[in-house]
């Protein structure tokens, strides 16, 4: 049997904790045959809903499940672990300014970077899930400069996921079918959901985007707004699905891409496709070895350059807007 590994999940006893949380226990994330320990961060009001999932987690009997914590501490939350899943965030509440919200979250993610930096075991792979999501990223890895950079990321899988479906619906093909699509950019409404590189079936991506009134009027935009779509349809945000995300970006870093496929994951730019060093973009990536490598070399034409500029634009003035002086 496998040593169990340690992994720390933020804002446990909120919606997409509560719907990650019992999935990892069986094994849906790091494999049927690796025992999992799990540490549930909240804060110290939220602390009796985490102790509840905590219980329901014992209830479960997971036989992959070694431990389960819940701590109100980060410190102790992130010692010795190898995955941090940062779903805790400040929500946008009624008055909030876009920079005060941009702010307040400066604050938690510099302050988990720093723990994370200190105690997490050396092979530490962090995902972002609560929002500004890529700007948390960046202000996580700039406070822990012992961890390689790339080993912090922020969720889009969730927008990839979403264009997928969006394109099996159009084209009627299956998902698995569809491979090479791309997000780019922030994960916001500016995030460019590509198709052009695409292959559904037997027909290629650019063939399907040659309807740019369905690709400008329709896909895109649904893609991109979809989060508000549920909201309105529900009464509450994209829970179980961006839990699903999340654990399939987890699953897919630590064992691997299909092979002639990509994902999308938003990790801080290395410099290439001209997006400027350090900015936590989304980008086309495969996992190899346990690690994310970018897809280079794809053409990008003029359509696509100019929506991934505009969410790099974006992405740059929040990281303007956290920059500490
Ligand atoms: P909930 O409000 O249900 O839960 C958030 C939980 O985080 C709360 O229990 C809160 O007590 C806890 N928390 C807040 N600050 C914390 C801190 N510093 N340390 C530990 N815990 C903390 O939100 P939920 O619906 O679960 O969404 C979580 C985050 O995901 C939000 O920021 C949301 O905007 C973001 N999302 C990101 C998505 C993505 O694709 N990247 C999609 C879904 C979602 O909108």
């Amino acid at each position: 049997r496998r040593m169990p590994v340690t992994v720390t999940v933020t804002g446990a006893a909120g919606s997409i904790g509560y719907a990650s949380v019992f999935r990892i226990a069986a094994g849906a994330m790091l494999g049927h045959d690796q025992p999992v320990g799990l540490r549930l961060l909240e804060l110290p009001q939220a602390i009796p809903g985490a102790v509840g999932t905590a219980m329901e987690l014992d209830d479960g009997a997971f036989p992959l499940l070694t431990s389960v914590d819940v701590l109100d501490d980060p410190r102790k939350a992130f010692d010795g672990a190898s995955f941090g899943l940062l779903i805790g965030a400040r929500p946008r509440t009624k008055g909030m300014e876009r920079a005060d919200l941009l702010a307040a979250n400066s604050d938690i993610f510099a302050a988990q970077g720093s723990v994370i930096n200190d105690v997490a075991a050396d092979d530490i792979r962090v995902i972002v899930v609560g929002n500004p999501a890529n700007t948390n990223a960046a202000v996580a890895a700039a406070h822990a400069p012992e961890v390689p950079a790339d080993r912090f990321t922020a969720l889009t899988r969730l927008d990839h996921n979403r264009a997928i479906a969006q394109l099996a619906r159009r084209t009627g093909a299956s998902v698995t079918e569809i491979s090479r699509v791309t997000v780019w950019g922030n994960h916001s409404a500016t995030q460019y959901p590509d198709i052009f590189h695409a292959r559904v079936g037997d027909r290629s991506g650019s063939d399907i985007a040659a309807d740019r009134d369905w690709l400008v009027d329709d896909f895109i935009p649904t893609v991109a707004r979809r989060g508000t779509a549920i909201i309105e349809a529900r009464g509450s945000s994209s829970a179980a699905s961006a839990a699903n995300a999340t654990i399939d970006h987890v699953h897919d870093w630590v064992l691997g891409t299909r092979p002639d496929d990509w994902t999308s994951v938003a990790l801080p730019s290395p410099g290439v496709y001209g997006i400027p060093e350090g900015l936590v973009c989304s980008f086309p990536v495969r996992s190899v070895d346990g690690g994310w490598q970018i897809v280079e070399g794809l053409d990008i034409n003029d359509f696509s350059r100019a929506r991934i500029d505009a969410s790099v634009a974006e992405l740059q003035s929040e990281r303007e807007a956290v920059r500490t002086p």
